[in-house]
């Protein structure tokens, strides 16, 4: 799967364990002021827009110019904060991060709860700038901060009996408007084969920009997997349960027809109600073509070999 090559990683950029483990991770941002610096010895604010501390740049990011930090916070799919691309920006601010802990449950060996501050150190955290494909034909790119999947899976331990993962996102109606109203089946849980959870491309993003995320983008911390399309990509998620069985996915139970449980993005699979072959990147005014897992079939494509895509869409 190439594109990272490890001799490309100067020992420069690899912070020791023994340092990221010590080190807090937010550092205080400038204009956060007296607020964050009275709390500041606790780290636990982490207010979205604080910078992140020790932030190393990773192999695994594209040239691709980044969409701006305002468009990627301000055009965003989040229905349990409203239906509107501009409803999670006004809403979301409701959402309270911390305390804010994650839930590690099924065929793992060790299951646990995990605070969502120490799963901030459980690796360094890494900038890939990614490319992000909706469903809907728009598209952008994404420098994340996050730590790749695999060092959760690696912590807990699978039982022989793993084979999908699945992810569930918060449903609280104190702090999300649109939870008392049946858009979708809450709460919202995304879903992935084993393998796919388990390659390096899939991260937990806790950053965008080097900063916490916004509400609105999923703090504290949502799923990327940047060859699938957007909905895979759960937003603030409080469990993550290994099972041996291939999920019913919100998305399947809201519309089988149109989402299937793969949803990697490919031009030749049309949504049933339009083409899939070209997107619009968010700020461009000329579509591009879409690619093939989103540009990262040399990466990915191996996973699927032997699969019917469009039977697997
Ligand atoms: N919990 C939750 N996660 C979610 C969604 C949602 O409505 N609720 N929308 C999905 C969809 S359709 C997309 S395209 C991406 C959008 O992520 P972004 O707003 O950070 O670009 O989040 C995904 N994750
Ligand atoms: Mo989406």
């Amino acid at each position: 799967m190439p594109f990272p090559k490890p001799s490309d990683i100067l020992p420069s950029e690899i912070t020791s364990p023994d340092i990221y483990k010590q080190r807090r991770r937010f550092v205080q941002a400038a204009g956060a002021g007296m607020v964050a610096g009275a709390l500041g010895l606790t780290g636990a604010r982490a207010e979205a827009g604080e910078k992140l501390s020790d932030v190393q740049r990773s192999v695994w990011t594209l040239p691709d110019k980044p969409t701006p930090l305002n468009t990627i916070s301000s055009y965003c799919n989040y229905y349990e904060f409203g239906p509107d691309k501009d409803s999670p920006q006004r809403n979301a601010h409701r959402l309270q991060t911390r305390p804010w802990s994650i839930s590690i449950e099924g065929e793992v060996m060790r299951p646990q709860v995990i605070d969502i501050d120490d799963l901030l150190k459980l690796a360094p955290l890494e900038e890939r700038i990614y490319r992000m494909r909706c469903v809907e034909g728009w598209s952008m790119v994404v420098p994340w901060v996050g730590i790749p999947m695999i060092e959760i899976i690696k912590r807990v331990g699978m039982t022989g009996n793993a084979k999908f993962i699945e992810f569930y996102t918060l449903a609280d109606q104190e702090q999300m408007p649109y939870i008392r109203f049946p858009l979708l089946d809450w709460p919202y849980m995304e879903a992935l084969r084993m393998d796919e959870a388990m390659h390096p491309l899939t991260i937990l993003a806790v950053g965008l920009y080097g900063e916490v995320l916004p509400n609105q983008n999923g703090a504290p911390v949502r799923l990327v997997v940047p060859w699938k399309y957007g909905f895979k990509s759960a937003k603030s998620i409080v469990k993550i349960r290994f099972v041996s069985e291939m999920p019913q996915t919100t998305w399947i139970k809201a519309a089988a027809a149109e989402y299937g449980f793969y949803a990697n993005v490919n031009p030749d699979v049309p949504h049933r109600r339009w083409s899939q072959s070209s997107e619009r990147r968010l700020g461009e005014f000329r579509k591009r073509k879409t690619l093939p897992f989103n540009g990262y079939a040399e990466q990915v494509a191996s996973l699927y070999a032997g699969m019917d895509l469009r039977k697997w869409f």
